[in-house]
């Protein structure tokens, strides 16, 4: 993922609610996957010294730092009315919460920094959501459940967590993002936080989150990336 990119534009697509001046779309190292940035008016004047210096103009962008990933080039849709995070796997109780009833759960906040495993950071976000127990809680999780399993919208993207990770204070499912609810491109209407974890766990445009016995293999560390994401400690970083 911190190999130079190659930049490709695109059209704006139409069915694109929110229309940017452009997209580029950046090959990454790993053949075949690619990361999408894109920003207003200003990249189209970077362009071309975006990916060696992106480090460096990052605080200049319109993105406040971010760069944006997605691993099929499509972001998914939310929409309010059909969306639903479906909590499932060992639990006694299935359940399936509307976008209203997960922000009607106890609301927590908290002030984190990402970090991304290729290197760059975002310092003091201001997330809202709502932890994990309180949405695991009307589901009941088995025993026997030890992990949970967290599927994107943006199929095939999926990570786990041990549920003695999930349970880390400061892991959150975030539908807010400094005082907005949470935008499209960062992973709307809710994505998954673990500030102890290198970017890839922290799963977009979550749909489901499933109790299961052990920790299986995430997207990003089936192309190589370790299991354990913590901050600091894996992948050499
Ligand atoms: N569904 C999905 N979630 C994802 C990714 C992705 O490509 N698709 N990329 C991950 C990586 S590697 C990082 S660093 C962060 C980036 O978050 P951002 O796109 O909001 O900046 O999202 C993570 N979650
Ligand atoms: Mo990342």
């Amino acid at each position: 993922m911190d190999t130079p990119p190659v930049i490709e534009g695109q059209e704006p697509q139409p069915e694109e609610p929110r229309r940017y001046g452009r997209k580029l779309f950046l090959a990454t190292v790993v053949g075949g996957v690619s990361s999408l940035y894109w920003g207003k008016a200003a990249w189209d004047q970077v362009t071309g010294v975006v990916s060696p210096v992106a480090g460096a103009i990052a605080p200049i962008l319109p993105t406040g730092g971010w760069r944006i990933y997605t691993i099929s080039g499509h972001m998914p849709v939310f929409d309010p009315a059909s969306w639903r995070l479906r909590i499932g796997g060992l639990v006694e109780q299935p359940v399936s919460l509307t976008y209203d009833e997960l922000r009607s759960l106890p609301r927590a906040e908290q002030v984190t920094t990402f970090h991304c495993v290729t290197g760059w950071s975002v310092k003091n976000v201001h997330w809202a959501g709502v932890r994990i127990h309180d949405v695991l809680a009307r589901a009941k999780p088995h025993a026997s459940g030890h992990a949970l399993q967290f599927t994107s919208m943006e199929v095939p993207y999926i990570d786990y967590l041990t549920l003695e990770q999930a349970s880390l204070h400061d892991v959150m499912l975030a539908y807010e993002m400094d005082g907005k609810p949470l935008a499209r491109e960062h992973g709307a209407p809710v994505r998954l936080i673990i500030p102890e974890m290198y970017g890839y766990k922290n799963v977009k445009w979550l749909q489901g989150i499933d109790v299961v016995d052990q920790a299986g293999q995430g997207y990003w560390e089936g192309l190589g990336y370790d299991k354990d994401a913590w901050v600091g400690r894996s992948n050499g970083y």
